[in-house]
């Protein structure tokens, strides 16, 4: 999977490439990442990447020219290096919501171009000329588009053949069986006065795996039923699971 990323504060990606799960990635070469500097293409002496917005109003707008330049370059340098130019995806609060459906759809495009937004706008002429899709994280505003791009970015690269581990890769099921995680707990066998649940300490493999499914759905019903209705769509929930389903309600 490869990243090109346009930002101008490229600095801010070692979180990305230097710590945890997706700096071994990176270190490891599963995925790559280059940063584009809009600032490199623009084409004044002062190197100016925004300006006024038209008709007034508070802050400044990313302009058109060195964001298509930029972009114009990462096309070239794809081209005669063999890669297969991906989406262009400006990083927006209006732009669709970023799902882990989204992060599978963007592994397999194996490229994705990021544009980082800073200021209060980009121009439009750019978003319509060269953006292929927007997108967001939430509802909810954030300085910039790096966190949101570095997130997406964490997202896909999790789901590279080889990043996790057997442990890792287990625990990521949870999210894709469509339910929230069962509740954890780890020494000591008592905290606060509080016990671990008996049917951990059992040892009995099948009788941890039913409670952690109950577990799982219960959370699930009470606290997003909206994801009990999308994996019951989708085929994931057993006739057992309705069954327990059936006995939460009573
Ligand atoms: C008053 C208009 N504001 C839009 C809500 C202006 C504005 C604020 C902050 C425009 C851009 C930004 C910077 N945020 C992003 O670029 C961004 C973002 C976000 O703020 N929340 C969730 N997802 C994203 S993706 C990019």
């Amino acid at each position: 999977m490869r990243f090109d990323v346009v930002s101008l504060f490229p600095e801010m990606f070692s979180a990305l490439t230097e710590w945890g799960v997706t700096g071994r990635a990176y270190q490891r070469g599963l995925t790559s990442l280059r940063l584009w500097n809009p600032r490199d293409y623009a084409h004044d002496p002062r190197k100016t990447v925004d300006d006024r917005a038209y008709g007034g109003g508070p802050g400044m707008v990313m302009m058109a020219k060195p964001l298509e330049d930029t972009v114009e370059a990462i096309k070239a340098e794809h081209q005669s290096s063999g890669v297969q130019t991906g989406p262009i995806c400006l990083l927006a609060p209006q732009g669709e919501r970023f799902s882990q459906k989204i992060a599978k759809d963007i592994l397999s495009y194996g490229n994705l171009t990021l544009i980082c937004g800073r200021y209060e706008a980009v121009d439009q002429r750019f978003v319509d000329r060269t953006v292929d899709l927007q997108l967001s994280i939430g509802d909810f505003v954030v300085s910039g588009g790096e966190l949101p791009a570095m997130t997406m970015m964490d997202a896909v690269i999790r789901l590279i053949p080889g990043v996790l581990g057997d442990e890792d890769s287990a625990a990521q099921d949870s999210f894709i069986n469509g339910l929230l995680d069962h509740p954890h707990y780890t020494r000591p066998e008592i905290y606060a006065e509080i016990p671990v649940p008996d049917v951990l300490l059992g040892g009995h493999h099948a009788k941890i795996m039913d409670w952690r499914r109950q577990e799982s759905l219960k959370l699930t019903s009470r606290l997003r039923p909206d994801l009990i209705e999308d994996a019951r769509k989708n085929g994931l929930l057993s006739e057992e699971d309705e069954r327990f389903l059936l006995l939460l309600l009573k």
